[in-house]
C-alpha cells in the first residue's frame, strides 16, 4: 500500500482510486502523482526540471526528516499502556488517578543516557523510565530512572556531568559508555558521585530487559490531600517479572550480537501479547521522620532504606500496545518533570528544580515549537483551553475573539473563553518542605549534603559476595581505560577509602597502583545498617516467565526429547528458541523437519537466558568443528547460565571445557527449574574478578 496516512483534508472519495482497497498516492497537497519513479527532465537524458514540484516537495521533506536529539537519553523506545490504582491512598492524595480502580493512560519511554540515538541499547548506562500519565486532570510526568539515586546534587553542575559523560569534545569518542579520561576525570573531582558510582558500576546499569527493571522517580515529591495537608513520597516502579541483569562479558557480546536487544525484547514481549508489568509504590514519610535522618530528604544522591520507610503498592501499569510509528510517537513525545497534576507537588531538591526548567525549555528547541504540547503524543486526553495564541506550528484554530483575561465577551453575547477555577485547579502546597525555606539570597547547600559516603557503604555492604566483586572489577576496568593515570585512578581511590578500605585497596591492587592517602572526607560518614532491598542477587525472582531458553539443534535430534523439552519450557512461561546450523531446519530422528528459529552464527546464545543442546551423535560430531556450537556452550557457560544437555552432545561441552556440576544437567527435570537462575558461585573458577 503507498501510504495509511490519511490527513486531515485527503478528501479520499475524490481521488480516483488506484486499484481495489489502494490509496491513492499524492503530494502534500493532494495532488495524484502518477510517476512515483522517474524525476521529469528535458528528454530522456536530459537535465531535471525545476518545476518537478513533485520531486521538490519529496526531496524537500526528506532533507528536514531529522529533528534535533536528545542532549541525553537520545537512545530509547517507547509503548503505550494503562496505570491503574489498586489502592485508595485519597488520605494522602488529591490526584484523581489515584482513585482506587481508576485506569489511566500511559506512554512510557526506556532509554539510555550517553549514547546518540544511533548507539547501541547495551552499555554499562542508567537506564531512563519516563512515564506520561495522561490523567483526567491532565498529564503527569514521572520523569525518572533505573536507579533510585543520581550523580550530582544541584541542576547547576548537570552541563557539566554530561559534558564529560558524553563521547569527548575533541575526538568525539568514545559513545555511551563512560570509561574514560572526562568522566572520571569529574567524577573523581566530585565527590558527591560517589553513591551513584557504586550503583552504576554494579549490574543495575546492564539490564538483562527493560521489562526486568526497578525504575525511581528519585526526587523527593509531595503528596497533597484534599485538605491541603502534604506528605512527602518517593515513588518506585517494581518489574512483575522481578530485577534481572547481565554480567560484563556478556553485555559486550551483546552489543556485537543485536544492537537492538531490549528495543527488540520490548517490542516483541508486546507484539506477542506477553505485556510487561510494574507495580507502583510510594515511600511517604512526615517533617518528623525527614528531620531525624543523617541525609538530607531533598538530596536525590540519597535514598530512603526500605527498611526504614517500606514500599507501599498502590497500583499497577501494563504496557499493551507498541507504537505505530517511532518518530511521530517515541521521538516526539515530550517529558517534562514540571508536568504535574492537583494531588501532588514538588519538593524544594535542588537538582528536581533546576529539571523544571530545562525539560520544557529543551523541547522547544528539540520538537521547534511552543506548540509541541499539540503533538498527539503530548496533547492531554482531558480538555484543555487557555488563552496561549499562535506559535509556530499552530494546529488550533481558535475561534472568536476571546484571547485575553478577564474579559466581559461573554456579556455582549460572544465566546468569553475558560475561567480560573480555583476549587479543583492546581494550587501550589504551601506546606513547609523542610528547614530553612526562606532567608538570605544563598549560593549554598544544606549541611547535611556533604555526606558523600554514607550511602555508599550502606549500598556496598547490601551487596552479595559476587555483587561486590562485580563491582569492584568495574571500577577497575573502567579507571583501566582513563590516560590520565597519574591523577584519575589515584584520585578516585582515595575517595573510595571513605567508602570502604578494603574496597578501595581492591580497586587499587587491581589497577595496579599504590593505595593513595584518604581524601578528606567534606563530612565523615556514618553507619547506616545495609538492606537487602538494594541488591539484585538477592530479589531476583526464581521464574523463567518473560525469558528466553535457546535450543540448539542439529540433523539426528531426537524429536521426542526435542518435544517433551520445548512442553516443558513452554509450560514454564518461557520462549523456546529454536537454533540450528542452517535456518531452513535440521532433520530430526523421525524424519520431519524441524524448522530453526535462529542459524547458529547469528543466533548466538548471550542473547538467552538458558540454553540447552539436544543433540545426536551424528549431530554433535558435525558441530565438533563448528566455532560458533563451541562458544555458544561455552559462552552460556561463561555467563553463569544453565546449560541441559543430551547425553550425545557431551563431546561438544567436554570441548568447551564444561563440566557437568552446578548448573549444568541432562535434559531431565532438573534442567528447566535451573534455567530460572544464575549460578553466580561458578564465576571466581572461570575469571579473575578484582
Ligand atoms: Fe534529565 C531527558 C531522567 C536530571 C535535563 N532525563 C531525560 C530523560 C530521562 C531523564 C528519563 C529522557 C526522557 C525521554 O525519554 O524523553 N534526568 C533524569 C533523572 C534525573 C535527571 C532521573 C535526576 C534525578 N535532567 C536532569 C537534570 C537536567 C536534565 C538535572 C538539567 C538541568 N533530561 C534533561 C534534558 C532532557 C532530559 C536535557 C533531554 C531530552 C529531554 O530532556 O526531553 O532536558
Amino acid at each position: 500500500m503507498a501510504t495509511k496516512t490519511k490527513q486531515s483534508g485527503d478528501g479520499g472519495e475524490t481521488h480516483q482510486k488506484a486499484g481495489e482497497g489502494t490509496e491513492v498516492l499524492t503530494t502534500n497537497q493532494g495532488i495524484a502523482i502518477a510517476d512515483n519513479q522517474n524525476s521529469l527532465k528535458a528528454g530522456a537524458r536530459g537535465p531535471t526540471l525545476l518545476e518537478d514540484f513533485i520531486l521538490r516537495e519529496k526531496i524537500f521533506h526528506f532533507d528536514h526528516e531529522r529533528i534535533p536529539e536528545r542532549i541525553v537519553h537520545a537512545r530509547g523506545t517507547g509503548a503505550h499502556g494503562f496505570f491503574e490504582a489498586t489502592d485508595d491512598i485519597s488520605d494522602l492524595s488529591k490526584a484523581a488517578l489515584f482513585t482506587k480502580g481508576e485506569k489511566t493512560e500511559v506512554f512510557v519511554r526506556f532509554s539510555t543516557v550517553a549514547g546518540g540515538a544511533g548507539s547501541v541499547d547495551t552499555p554499562r548506562d542508567v537506564r531512563g523510565f519516563a512515564v506520561k500519565f495522561y490523567t483526567r486532570e491532565g498529564n503527569w510526568d514521572l520523569v525518572g530512572n533505573n536507579i533510585p539515586v543520581f550523580f550530582i546534587q544541584d541542576a547547576i553542575k548537570f552541563p557539566d556531568l554530561i559534558h564529560s559523560v558524553k563521547m569527548e569534545a575533541d575526538r568525539a569518542y568514545p559513545q555511551a559508555g563512560s570509561a574514560h579520561d572526562t568522566f572520571w576525570d569529574f567524577a573523581s573531582l566530585m565527590p558527591e558521585t560517589t553513591h551513584m558510582l557504586f550503583w552504576a558500576m554494579s549490574d543495575r546499569t546492564l539490564p538483562r530487559s527493560l521489562r526486568m527493571m526497578e525504575g525511581f522517580g528519585i526526587h523527593t515529591f509531595l503528596l497533597v490531600n484534599a485538605a491541603g495537608k502534604a506528605s512527602f513520597v518517593k515513588f518506585h516502579w517494581k518489574p512483575k517479572l522481578g530485577i534481572q541483569s547481565t554480567i560484563w562479558d556478556e553485555a559486550l557480546k551483546l552489543q556485537a550480537a543485536d544492537n537492538d536487544y531490549h528495543r527488540r525484547d520490548l517490542f516483541e514481549a508486546i507484539d506477542t501479547g506477553d505485556f510487561p508489568e510494574w507495580e507502583l509504590g510510594i515511600q511517604v514519610f512526615d517533617q518528623a521522620f525527614a528531620d531525624a535522618q543523617p541525609y538530607d530528604v531533598l538530596d536525590s544522591t540519597k535514598l530512603i532504606p526500605e527498611d526504614d520507610v517500606p514500599v507501599r503498592i498502590i497500583g499497577r501499569m501494563v504496557l499493551d500496545r507498541n507504537v505505530d510509528n517511532f518518530f511521530a510517537e517515541t521521538e516526539q513525545v515530550a517529558f517534562c518533570p514540571g508536568n504535574i497534576v492537583p494531588g501532588i507537588d514538588f519538593s524544594n531538591d535542588p537538582l528536581l528544580q533546576g529539571r523544571l526548567f530545562s525539560y520544557l525549555d529543551t523541547q522547544k528547541s528539540r520538537l521547534g515549537t511552543t506548540n509541541f504540547h499539540q503533538i498527539p503524543v503530548n496533547a492531554p486526553r482531558c480538555p484543555m483551553a487557555n488563552f496561549q495564541r499562535d506559535g509556530m506550528m499552530q494546529m488550533a484554530v481558535p475561534k472568536g475573539r476571546a484571547n485575553y483575561e478577564p474579559n466581559s465577551l461573554a456579556a455582549h453575547g460572544e465566546e468569553g473563553g475558560p475561567r480560573e477555577c480555583p476549587a479543583s485547579g492546581f494550587a501550589t502546597s504551601t506546606a513547609p518542605t523542610g528547614r530553612d525555606e526562606t532567608g538570605d539570597k544563598l549560593r549554598v547547600r544544606s549541611e547535611l549534603f556533604a555526606d558523600h559516603y554514607s550511602q555508599a557503604r550502606m549500598f556496598l555492604a547490601s551487596q552479595t559476595e559476587s555483587e561486590q566483586a562485580h563491582i569492584a572489577s568495574s571500577f577497575v576496568f573502567e579507571l583501566s581505560k582513563v590516560g590520565l593515570l597519574d591523577q584519575v585512578p589515584g584520585r578516585m581511590v582515595a575517595n573510595l577509602r571513605n567508602v570502604d578500605e578494603a574496597f578501595a585497596k581492591r580497586v587499587a591492587d587491581g589497577l595496579g597502583i599504590p593505595l593513595p592517602p584518604k581524601a578528606t572526607a567534606a563530612r565523615e560518614p556514618v553507619e547506616i545498617a545495609p538492606s537487602d532491598a538494594l541488591s539484585i542477587q538477592k530479589n531476583m525472582k526464581d521464574t523463567l516467565e518473560g525469558r528466553a531458553i535457546g535450543v540448539l539443534i542439529a540433523d539426528g535430534t531426537d524429536a521426542a526429547d526435542l518435544s517433551t523439552l520445548i512442553g516443558a519450557i513452554e509450560k514454564a512461561k518461557a520462549k523456546a528458541v529454536i537454533v540450528a546450523p542452517k535456518v531452513g531446519g535440521a532433520t530430526l530422528s523421525d524424519g520431519k523437519v524441524q524448522k530453526a528459529d535462529g542459524q547458529l552464527a547469528g543466533t548466538p546464545s548471550q542473547i538467552f537466558d538458558a540454553v540447552a543442546v539436544v543433540l545426536s551423535e551424528e549431530g554433535c560430531t558435525a558441530l565438533l568443528n563448528e566455532g560458533a556450537a563451541v562458544e555458544w556452550v561455552m559462552n552460556a557457560f561463561g555467563h553463569l547460565k544453565a546449560i541441559g544437555a543430551s547425553d550425545a552432545a557431551k563431546p561438544l561441552l567436554d570441548k568447551a571445557g564444561i563440566k557437568p556440576g552446578d548448573g549444568v544437567t541432562g535434559l531431565d527435570d532438573g534442567f528447566v527449574p535451573a534455567a530460572a537462575k544464575r549460578f553466580y558461585a561458578r564465576e571466581p573458577g572461570l575469571r579473575t574478578l578484582a
